[in-house]
């Protein structure tokens, strides 16, 4: 049956039924495919704030008045940030896309901005746009770029009333809202229409005035126009609203909320994301060394991708432009997990057995790939795959997996663990598309 011109169509390809108030283009839909096969993204948080080394939130924490922290920011220039040696990183480590904060709570422009003169390229001795020569570095790569943006604004005079997080800093007391929503729109223009194709807008900080009038439809509205397939990731830790694209979870998995300031709801509807720190920093913090290992790394991404869900994984740059080793040296081992098991995990849907302590489970279509991260016994009892198993065998190696079916599920004979190996993973072909689990998408 020909679809008339502009039917709007679900994720799977059929014709969408209406969503109340949030209708999907066809090439939304797609690019949401897109970041739901893609996986794994790098999250980058650096600005002016990498320099004092203490992390994204030092301006807040340390009560910094805007005077003193204008005066750090002509301070500012990382002469050694490479971009092509950034994204060979995020080659290396099996990224697909990455998202970078182009303007953090503290107000400062990582980009060139008319907006506004407090941006790197005309307020600092550094003079370029980190920005503009990562999306160079990016599209040639192949690797989809998005926009880390604060809606919270410790700087901007119009941000007014202030909200949850605000201190005498220097600003005068009053301001005009609407000002501030229009500057706002005015630099996701730029952003939009200046540095190619974009995945996305990852929006963080509307939690600092959860009820003010921030105008979402017209911003949304905005994205939408000037870049139909780029998606609007918010990280306001509520159900996600029309015009949103992606469920993004900070420091959590899908609905555990064990950050405590998640919500528990997963919506069914969208593609979800976990956002992680590698130590407990987002910034660039020199004496956070509480790195977590490979192994518990390449957990939440298995764990994540057992949700349905990608792992954005972080990297705080140093105001130097380079990016620590022990960043690099987890990224680097990432990679080599992946580029051996990367297809249980890149292209896969949340499989049928929902994450559990042992481990997690992924498909794609008929096949089912049980991730063992932790299960000392040989034999691994499984509830009913939603299909027949018709072979089962290590992902690595190709050795036969024994199994024995019955109406109960299927127990697998496990290889045994090693120490090298963070995941055992196991092939098993069924006979028919294997049922997704409670949020199968
Ligand atoms: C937010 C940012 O504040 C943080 O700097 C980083 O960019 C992260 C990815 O996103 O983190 C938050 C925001 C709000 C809460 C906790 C962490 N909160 O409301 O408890």
């Amino acid at each position: 049956m020909a679809l008339a011109a502009g039917t709007l169509l679900t994720a799977g390809g059929a014709p969408a039924a209406a969503q109340a108030g949030d209708s999907v283009p066809g090439e939304r839909l797609a690019a949401r495919r897109w970041f739901s096969d893609a996986k794994f993204g790098l999250f980058v948080h650096w600005g002016v704030y990498s320099q004092l080394g203490a992390g994204e939130w030092v301006m807040h924490n340390r009560k910094i008045g805007v005077a003193d922290y204008e005066w750090l920011a002509t301070t500012f220039n990382p002469t050694k940030f490479d971009a092509a040696a950034w994204v060979a990183l995020a080659q290396r480590a099996g990224v697909r896309y990455i998202t970078i904060t182009s303007r953090h709570h503290d107000g400062f422009s990582m980009f060139k901005t008319a907006q506004t003169p407090y941006n790197i390229v005309d307020w600092t001795p550094f003079r370029r746009d980190p920005l503009r020569e990562l999306a160079d570095a990016c599209h040639a790569a192949g690797i989809k770029l998005f926009f880390y943006y604060s809606q919270l604004d410790w700087h901007h005079p119009d941000y007014w009333p202030r909200g949850r997080t605000a201190w005498d800093n220097g600003r005068p007391d009053r301001g005009d809202w609407s000002h501030y929503v229009a500057f706002m729109n005015s630099q996701l223009a730029e952003l939009l229409t200046r540095y190619g194709d974009v995945g996305g807008i990852w929006f963080d900080g509307m939690w600092d005035k959860p009820d003010a009038p921030w105008q979402l439809d017209s911003t949304y509205g905005l994205i939408h126009r000037l870049q139909p397939a780029a998606l609007v990731v918010p990280n306001h830790h509520q159900r996600p609203r029309p015009g949103e694209d992606v469920q993004t979870f900070e420091q959590d998995l899908p609905g555990a909320n064990s950050a405590g300031f998640n919500t528990s709801y997963v919506s069914g509807d969208v593609p979800l994301e976990t956002s992680l720190t590698m130590n407990g920093s987002w910034g660039f913090n020199i004496t956070d060394k509480d790195f977590k290992s490979v192994r518990t790394l390449v957990g939440y991404l298995v764990r994540a991708a057992g949700n349905g869900a990608n792992l954005l994984l972080n990297v705080g740059p140093r105001p130097d432009g380079t990016i620590s080793p022990e960043f690099t040296a987890r990224l680097d081992s990432l990679g080599a997990w992946l580029n051996a098991n990367g297809t249980a995990i890149y292209g896969t849907r949340a499989g049928p057995v929902p994450p559990r302590s042992w481990g997690a489970t992924t498909r794609r279509g008929d096949t089912v790939f049980v991730h063992v991260l932790d299960w000392p016994d040989p034999l691994l009892p499984l509830p009913p795959l939603g299909a027949r198993v018709r072979s089962a065998y290590q992902l690595r190696g190709r050795g036969a997996v024994p199994d024995v079916e019955t109406a109960a599920g299927v127990t697998l004979a496990l290889p045994p663990a090693s120490a090298d190996e963070p995941d055992r993973v196991i092939v098993v072909v069924t006979g028919g598309n294997a049922a997704p689990n409670r949020r199968g998408r």
